[in-house]
C-alpha cells in the first residue's frame, strides 16, 4: 500500500469504527480521532492515550479517543488542517508546522531562541508559554492548544561527518515545512528542503537529501539512521516544543465541564510525556551509539552567530517577547 491508500484505509477504518460504536452505546458516543506521526509507544503517543482512557472514565464512555499514530492520518501539515475542520480532533505536532497557521509561535521556532532545554520547560512552563497557547486558542486557526509536550534539541543527522560548520557547505538537508527553518539551515550553510516527517527515510535513500535535524528518539523510532546516517552534530540549533490541540468543532460542541475535564488530563498529559521523554532520550541516544552513529560533540557558537539574520528577521515583530525570553533566568 502506497502513503495515500494507507491514509484512506485509516480513515475508513475510523469512520467504520464510529459507526460500530455509536451503535452499539446506550448514548451515543463520540470517537475523537488523535493523530501523531510517532509510532505507537512513542511518549507523545502514550501520553495523548493516557488522556483519552481519563476522558473515556470521566464521561462514563461518552467521549472515547482512537490514536492514529505513525502519520496513517497524513503529515502534520495536512493534520492541522484536517483539525482545524474537524476531521480530525485532536492533534499532537510540533511548534514548528503551526508557524506559518499561527505567525506569533514562530518566536519559540526561532533558531537558539532558548539557551537550553532547562530554559525552554521554564519558559513553557510559565506565563510567557501560557500567552503562546492562549495565542493559539484566540487565533482564527480554530484550534484550542491543550499544552506543550518536550522534544528536546534538534540536532543534524549527515552520510557526511559534519565537524565544523564549514563542514555543512552544499549539503541538502531536510527541514520541517517552514520557511523560517530553510532559512535557518541556508543561514548555517547548508541546502533546506522541507519535506514532511513520514518522506524524510525515502527521500535519504534515494539521496534527495544527505541529512535531516532532530532529536534522538525520532531519528531511531523513525528508521532515518539505517537510510546511510551515519553522523549526529549536537548543533541544538533548535529546541522546539511539541504541542497538542483540539479541533475547535470539537471543543465547541463539550459542555463546561467536559471541557475542565480536557483541560486536567491535558495537564497530566503533558506531566507524564515529560518523564517518559527524558527516560527516552537516554535510551534512543544510546541504541544510536549501539548502532554505530558517531555523536559528535561541537561548539555551537559558529551556529548561533550564523543564524542572527534569522532571528533577527522572524524576531523584529516579537522584539519584547524575544527580549522576556532571553531575561528569564
Ligand atoms: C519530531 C516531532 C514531530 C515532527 C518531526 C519532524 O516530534 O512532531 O513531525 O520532528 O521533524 O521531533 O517533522
Amino acid at each position: 500500500m502506497n502513503r495515500r491508500n494507507t491514509v484512506i484505509a485509516a480513515t475508513c477504518i475510523a469512520l467504520g469504527a464510529l459507526g460500530a460504536i455509536t451503535a452499539g452505546a446506550a448514548h451515543a458516543q463520540t470517537v475523537l480521532k488523535a493523530a501523531d506521526v510517532h509510532p505507537a509507544g512513542y511518549p507523545n503517543v502514550v501520553a495523548i492515550e493516557s488522556l483519552g482512557k481519563k476522558l473515556e472514565a470521566a464521561t462514563k464512555g461518552k467521549f472515547k479517543l482512537q490514536m492514529f499514530p505513525g502519520g496513517v492520518l497524513g503529515a502534520e501539515k495536512e493534520v492541522v488542517e484536517q483539525t482545524q475542520v474537524g476531521a480530525i480532533q485532536i492533534a499532537r505536532i510540533s511548534l514548528g508546522v503551526l508557524g506559518p497557521v499561527v505567525p506569533a509561535v514562530n518566536v519559540f521556532n526561532m533558531p537558539f531562541v532558548f539557551r537550553d532545554e532547562a530554559h525552554m520547560r521554564k519558559i513553557i512552563d510559565g506565563p510567557i508559554g501560557q500567552e503562546i497557547l492562549d495565542a493559539i486558542s484566540a487565533s482564527p486557526a480554530r484550534l484550542v492548544a491543550l499544552g506543550f509536550m518536550d522534544s528536546g534539541s534538534r540536532s543534524l543527522y549527515t552520510k557526511k561527518a559534519v565537524r565544523k560548520i564549514e563542514d555543512l557547505k552544499g549539503q541538502k538537508i531536510r527541514m520541517m515545512g517552514n520557511p523560517l527553518f530553510v532559512d535557518t539551515m541556508n543561514a548555517m550553510g547548508g541546502n533546506g528542503i522541507s519535506m514532511g516527517h513520514t518522506e524524510v527515510f525515502s527521500a535519504l535513500q534515494t539521496g534527495v537529501i544527505d541529512g535531516a535535524e532532530n532529536n534522538p528518539p525520532t531519528l531511531f523510532t523513525s528508521n532515518q539512521y539505517t537510510a546511510g546516517i551515519k553522523y549526529y552534530t549536537q548543533t541544538q540549533h533548535l529546541i522546539i516544543p511539541e504541542i497538542f490541540v483540539m479541533s475547535k468543532v470539537t471543543w465547541d460542541k463539550m459542555s463546561r465541564d467536559e471541557q475542565a475535564q480536557v483541560r486536567k488530563f491535558a495537564r497530566e498529559a503533558q506531566l507524564e510525556q515529560r518523564t517518559l521523554w527524558d527516560k527516552s532520550v537516554a535510551e534512543y541516544s544510546a541504541k544510536l551509539k549501539a548502532a554505530g552513529i558517531e555523536f559528535i560533540p561541537i561548539d555551537t557558537k559558529p551556529f548561533y552567530d550564523a543564524t542572527a539574520s534569522v532571528r533577527a528577521k522572524y524576531g523584529a515583530a516579537y522584539a519584547d517577547l524575544m527580549k522576556r525570553i532571553a531575561d528569564t533566568k
